[in-house]
């Protein structure tokens, strides 16, 4: 047979089996190819992408962990796909080679090629040897998932506690008497200095899960149980994650922002977070407006009669950078239309249209900025 004819079948088609089994080489290649090539694309999008108004301090890529235990996590699932990888790539390779190598060619004999049965050494090669694989990856996991759930807060630890609400997330912080909501601040450590915050997580409605990942893996909250988790992060900076188990309607718009600031600068936001709200006597329209319709019974700010747990912490709300969990950012204009109607902004989310005119808004935003 001429070479080019050889080529030529060996590219089109394949017969496998003397049962007529057959497929065209081109188009499971191409198909292949084609799904190779948008998978590749897409994990490299995915991992680069920077949400742009979610995320403006940061890439948030899971291949470049920031701080301990993604840092750990990391390199445990290195280790695993390089196993895998190394199985895949003999196994396909083995596969690819007897496909090509054994193809039927024009002219073969029609014949069954020798069966056999019941070698002893290969049936205990391939039981052994995936024994022994399973049983490496899990002493390494295990080894890796004991390191991180043993951790104990030490005297330093920062703790504090993140309750998941449909969509927003509470954070309070029991030992500095702080209450805030969906911007977590824990203070930077260094590689010889690690300062750890150790969360306990629970759920206000529906399970929700914590992620942030550059700085650990995914937590869930559950309803009426407590989780926990640590980070150790080193590098200052604004770190994005994302509620990661759907809970309703706006489970998208349930932005995390996690704020590594240098000790000094934390201590100074601890500090700024503690003080009581100062009363300005110019906004007195616009806090008898708060206080006379039923937002104080859904918001907290501290020193005041307003008292409500449903919905987020106000007391300084102007120390946060974005409003209803990264919804969009804290902006005079930004506030103002979520207080004239958060549905426009957040559709479906639990804060109900207030159904205030203009003028109420205008006083009762220019009391919200004083909350500094
Ligand atoms: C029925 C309960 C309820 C009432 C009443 C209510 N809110 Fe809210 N509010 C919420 C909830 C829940 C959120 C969080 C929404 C989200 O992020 O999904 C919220 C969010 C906010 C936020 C954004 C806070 C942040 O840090 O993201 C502001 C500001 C706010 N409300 C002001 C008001 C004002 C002013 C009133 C009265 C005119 C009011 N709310 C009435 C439940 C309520
Ligand atoms: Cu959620």
């Amino acid at each position: 047979m001429r070479s080019a004819d050889r080529l030529k079948s060996c590219l089109l088609q394949f017969r496998v089996s003397p049962a007529g089994l057959h497929f065209s080489l081109p188009h499971g290649l191409l198909r292949a190819l084609t799904l190779l090539i948008v998978s590749a694309a897409w994990i490299v999008i995915a991992a680069n992408v920077e949400p742009a108004l979610a995320n403006p301090g940061g890439i948030t890529n899971i291949f470049k962990p920031l701080s301990q235990p993604a840092q750990e996590i990391r390199e445990i699932s290195l280790l695993v796909i390089a196993i895998c990888a190394t199985i895949f790539l003999i196994v396909a390779g083995l596969l690819a080679y007897t496909i090509v190598r054994y193809r039927h060619r024009p002219g073969d004999e029609v014949s069954e090629p020798p069966q056999i049965y019941g070698s002893n050494q290969i049936e205990l090669a391939w039981t052994v040897l995936p024994l022994l694989i399973v049983f490496v990856l899990i002493l390494v996991t295990s080894r890796t998932i004991a390191d991180i759930q043993n951790r104990k807060p030490g005297p330093g630890a920062v703790q504090a506690t993140v309750v998941g609400h449909q969509w927003w997330w509470e954070i309070r912080y029991p030992e500095l008497g702080i209450v805030t909501a969906n911007e977590l601040h824990v203070p930077a450590g260094t590689n010889s200095l690690p300062q750890p915050t150790f969360l306990k997580l629970e759920s206000a409605d529906v399970a929700h899960s914590f992620w942030v990942p550059q700085l650990a893996g995914k937590t869930d909250l559950i309803p009426n149980r407590q989780n926990l988790m640590w980070i150790e992060p080193t590098q200052p900076g604004t770190y994005l994650g994302n509620c990661a188990e759907y809970c309703g309607t706006q489970h998208a718009r349930m932005l995390i922002r996690v704020i590594v600031q240098p000790p000094a600068e934390f201590e100074r936001w601890v500090a700024e977070q503690k003080r009581a709200v100062t009363e300005d006597s110019s906004t007195q329209e616009g806090r008898k407006i708060f206080f006379a319709n039923s937002c104080v019974n859904c918001h907290t700010i501290r020193g005041t009669s307003a008292q409500g747990m449903f919905g987020p912490d106000l007391t300084h709300l102007m120390s946060r950078e974005t409003l209803a969990s990264g919804a969009t950012l804290n902006t005079p204009a930004t506030l103002r239309a979520w207080v004239r109607d958060p549905q426009k902004l957040k559709v479906g989310c639990l804060m109900p249209n207030m159904q205030l005119v203009d003028e109420q808004v205008d006083q009762i935003v220019a009391y919200l900025q004083t909350l500094k």
